[in-house]
């Protein structure tokens, strides 16, 4: 509509009507319907049967009669059409549910092989969809979370340098369209429910002025579970807690993820299907709370299912897991029982890596992965990630395209009915026909970050990825999962080295607990994947949406067997091969590039940088390229007016 030209008087008329009927089509989808029937009769009437004059005076489309009538039939076709199918198609658009876990580690879920932790309802929406293989976030909450609302680069929105804390005056810039917006354009109801992170010094910055409908949620990084409150510092704490712009003081003592596990259920009951929906459920868990208090916090009927961990601190973490995993479960019942599952797409991701070994008070793992949340390294981007979607025409399968969280913008875009081609200014791409039909890959590289504040940087080409600079260098081990008592002092980073891991005289305890897991998980959660499972296979999603896909055809990794008490689906795992003896030491980021053949070597053990001089100049260019691109990053020093203690003990929009 757009490029419709107006070089004549015919041209002009037909671009107001067309104008008009834009309008038209945005008005309510009850008026569309009430007139739709009327006016397609009408017209069939008229045209077929040609026994009476169509009479649409008081309709928009009187100026049709300025134009020839060949023009005018081809604009009652374009407006039979859009008339009568626009609507239709605006009800086929996907319902897209966008779930974001907050520093959830690489090894924390089952489906990538984890059996300490046992996440059945993930697991499912993994077997049963695509599982994100190659998929990459940034290591840390705010960038990332600008990414999925905007499609674009941290680099390009200056959100590349560490997160908002506090008090800093700066947010996602206003001139960035986010997602919710994108896809208000296309007819969506749009809402968010959780964590926000992306600026709240003015209410301009926050969720309700960019295009969500409600939110249940907090504007900065973490807080307590309970109390709902957030400490930047000691002298910065107050409640961070709100029901759109309203504060909510009474609801201390209840556990977030339930909060926002029933309100997600709230919308998604009362969502009218008429329109699309777009429902953004960042939850909190399983981030720490905060630094001077209760690191971390689930109620006592999860603690008491994971006693089978002796450490304390990861026992806790697989409880607020297990929280979040169910949770996970009733929005998925709530969608199917409500009628939207068959036209819903269900992403699950990570912001960023996990949090591991006492990494920010947390119990996060990441192994074999290297690093922790906030690093470079693989352990602090190498995403859980996955796509549920009776939609998809492929389903059940391990994508190994690489994939970036800037993608998902597009995707979604795409998915929605919009023409991805015409947003500008975008780094994500397009992949919704590649993930339909596990297609060619989209991307062949990616850039990682360029923090200009810590002076850092990593990207990725082809199968070859560098790192530069300072990749915060004591916390670049390999840390296995919490499992002993006292694992936070045995494996604290500051003296962990594989030697004494190794020579603990525990390794054979630590093998031992980890085959007894399984027998320790509890019998509802082989029934739980056993019931979905069972759920899908007798669905009509099949033959609704491919009657000609066998069921068979699906490859469906997940199968229900049972070995003993526990289920079977495939985990996928990675295989880093052996260790060198000086993996620890093979790269000093500080002092020369590091080079790895990620493919190969995941988990970043053996440097190719000396080996291979002209890979790392052609990915430094490719750097030089992309930080010629680069915006500065947006971070502001503390403002104390925004103090809680100045806004009667609550963050609250300040200038
Ligand atoms: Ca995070």
């Amino acid at each position: 509509m757009t490029t419709y030209k107006t070089t004549n008087n015919h041209d002009s008329a037909e671009a107001i009507i067309f104008i008009l009927m834009r309008r038209w089509l945005k008005l309510k989808e009850n008026l569309i319907g009430h007139y739709r029937k009327q006016l397609c009769l009408h017209w069939m009437w008229q045209n077929i049967y040609r026994t009476k004059p169509l009479n649409l005076s008081k309709l928009v489309i009187v100026k049709m009669y300025t134009v020839n009538s060949f023009k005018r039939y081809l604009l009652f076709v374009v407006f039979l059409m859009t008339t009568c199918i626009a609507p239709s198609l605006a009800s086929q658009q996907p319902n897209i549910i966008l779930i974001v876990a907050d520093d959830l580690g690489y090894n924390d879920v089952s489906f990538h092989g984890s059996n300490q932790i046992p996440t059945p309802n993930i697991d499912f929406l993994g077997y049963t969809g695509i599982i994100l293989n190659n998929y990459y976030v940034s290591p840390i909450c705010t960038p990332t979370r600008s990414a999925l609302m905007t499609g674009r680069h941290p680099i390009h929105t200056g959100m590349q340098s560490g997160v908002i804390v506090g008090t800093q005056p700066y947010g996602l810039p206003l001139n960035e369209t986010i997602l919710p917006q994108y896809l208000n354009q296309l007819g969506y109801s749009s809402h968010i429910v959780g964590k926000w992170h992306l600026g709240m010094f003015k209410w301009e910055y926050t969720p309700l002025y960019r295009g969500f409908k409600s939110h249940i949620g907090y504007y900065q990084g973490c807080e307590d579970y309970y109390t709902h409150t957030y400490e930047a510092n000691l002298q910065q704490w107050g409640l961070d807690f709100r029901q759109d712009k309203d504060l909510l003081w009474n609801y201390t003592g209840k556990y977030s993820t339930d909060i926002f596990k029933d309100e997600a259920l709230r919308i998604i009951n009362k969502h009218n299907k008429s329109q699309p929906l777009f429902l953004y459920l960042p939850f909190q868990s399983v981030h720490s709370g905060n630094g001077d208090s209760t690191h971390l916090q689930a109620p006592k009927r999860y603690i008491d299912k994971f006693q089978y961990i002796e450490n304390g601190q990861r026992r806790i973490y697989a409880a607020m897991l297990s929280a979040l995993d169910d949770a996970i479960g009733e929005i998925y019942d709530a969608l199917k029982n409500s009628g939207l599952l068959d036209n819903s797409i269900i992403v699950f991701t990570t912001d960023n890596g996990g949090p591991a070994n006492g990494f920010d008070f947390n119990a996060a793992n990441n192994y074999p992965l290297r690093g922790v949340k906030a690093t470079l390294w693989e352990g602090g981007m190498r995403g859980v990630g996955l796509v549920h979607s009776p939609l998809l025409q492929k389903q059940g399968y391990v994508s190994e395209q690489m994939f970036h969280v800037c993608d998902w913008l597009p995707t979604f875009y795409k998915a929605a009915g919009g023409d991805p081609s015409t947003l500008k200014n975008l780094d994500g791409f397009n992949s919704w026909e590649m993930l339909n039909t596990n297609g060619n890959p989209i991307r062949s590289k990616m850039l990682h970050n360029i923090d200009p504040l810590d002076k850092s940087a990593a990207i990725r080409v082809g199968d070859y990825k560098l790192l530069v600079g300072n990749v915060m260098s004591g916390w670049d081990g390999w840390y296995p999962p919490y499992q002993l008592y006292d694992d936070q002092k045995l494996l604290h980073y500051s003296n962990y080295t594989d030697k004494t891991f190794q020579s603990s005289g525990m390794l054979m305890l630590r093998d031992k607990l980890q085959k007894q897991y399984s027998e320790f998980w509890p019998k509802q959660v082989t029934s739980r994947l056993e019931e979905l499972y069972t759920f899908y296979q007798k669905s009509d999603i099949y033959s609704k949406f491919r009657p000609n896909l066998g069921k068979n055809e699906t490859s469906l990794l997940f199968s229900p067997q049972k070995s003993s008490n526990t289920f079977s689906g495939t985990p996928v795992t990675l295989n880093c091969g052996p260790k060198p003896s000086n993996a620890s030491d093979n790269c000093k980021p500080n002092v020369a590039p590091c080079l790895y053949h990620i493919p190969s070597d995941p988990c970043e053990y053996n440097n190719l940088a000396f080996s291979k001089p002209d890979i790392v100049t052609e990915l430094l260019n490719e750097l030089k390229a992309y930080s010629d691109t680069m915006v500065p990053p947006g971070n502001k020093p503390y403002d104390d007016a925004g103090n809680p203690t100045r806004h009667g003990g609550a963050w609250v929009p300040w200038q």
